[in-house]
């Protein structure tokens, strides 16, 4: 039967969340914000805006509209510069090869991501085509763990959200697959995901088995 695949962008079929990190870090540091790795973990998934609240929280500062607007804007600049030379090669292990299969398969194949650049990120890895319908930062107005960007993606490629799979690294959106009751598959490590209904560490780890048992 035809499902709903959804896929997380950051994280699940690039691994930009290595330049989010860099980018937010250089923020927190010239505000003295100490901010790690572990940190960064609460930022998956969710929006720029929220993003920032979240660092300006671990450093308890207090700051003005417009200086919140100055430090999205440089995030978002200097992330985007780690992009330029974006290519098929930063695509995450086994991605293609889930695509092509599911593309096979004739499934319904969606992008649910909470990122405003993801088309431009889609169309510089070459990966846009596989996706029949793509969701993002730009069309919800609810961050996950709201189910809003997944449950658009379902409606948009005419499938039940029942019958919908989502695949995520963030907590925050295993939450909003599993609020949306759809199937939550964590791309990632078990002791941060462990709320999704499977886990796998990345997309090798996934075999046409599987694939064929959430069909079928
Ligand atoms: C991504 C990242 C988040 C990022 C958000 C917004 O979501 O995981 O860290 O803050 O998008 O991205 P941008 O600043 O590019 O609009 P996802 O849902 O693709 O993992
Ligand atoms: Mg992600």
């Amino acid at each position: 039967m035809k499902k709903a695949f959804i896929f997380d962008l950051d994280g699940v079929i690039v691994d930009t969340a290595k330049y989010h990190f860099l980018a937010w870090q250089k923020i927190a540091q010239s505000l003295n914000i100490n901010f790690t790795h572990e940190d960064n973990e609460l930022l998956k998934g969710v929006s720029r805006v929220r993003s920032l609240d979240i660092i300006l929280g671990l450093g308890n500062v207090q700051a003005s509209q417009e200086d919140k607007d100055k430090w999205l804007i440089q995030k978002n600049e200097d992330y985007l510069s780690y992009l330029v030379d974006m290519d098929e090669s930063e695509i995450l292990p086994g991605v293609f090869t889930i695509l092509q299969l599911l593309k096979d398969k004739n499934q319904g194949i969606a992008l649910g991501s909470a990122s405003k650049n993801a088309r431009p990120i889609l169309e510089k890895t070459g990966i846009l085509s596989y996706f029949d319908v793509i969701v993002d930062g730009n069309d919800v107005t609810n961050a996950k763990p709201d189910p809003e960007v997944f449950l658009k993606a379902a409606q948009l490629l005419n499938i039940d959200p029942k019958n919908a799979i989502v695949f995520e690294d963030s907590v925050a959106g295993i939450q909003a697959a599993n609020i949306g009751e759809m199937v939550s598959v964590g791309i990632g490590e078990e002791t941060i995901l462990h709320e999704a209904d499977y886990i796998f560490k990345d997309f090798t780890e996934i075999n046409t088995a599987f694939i064929e048992k959430l069909i079928n």
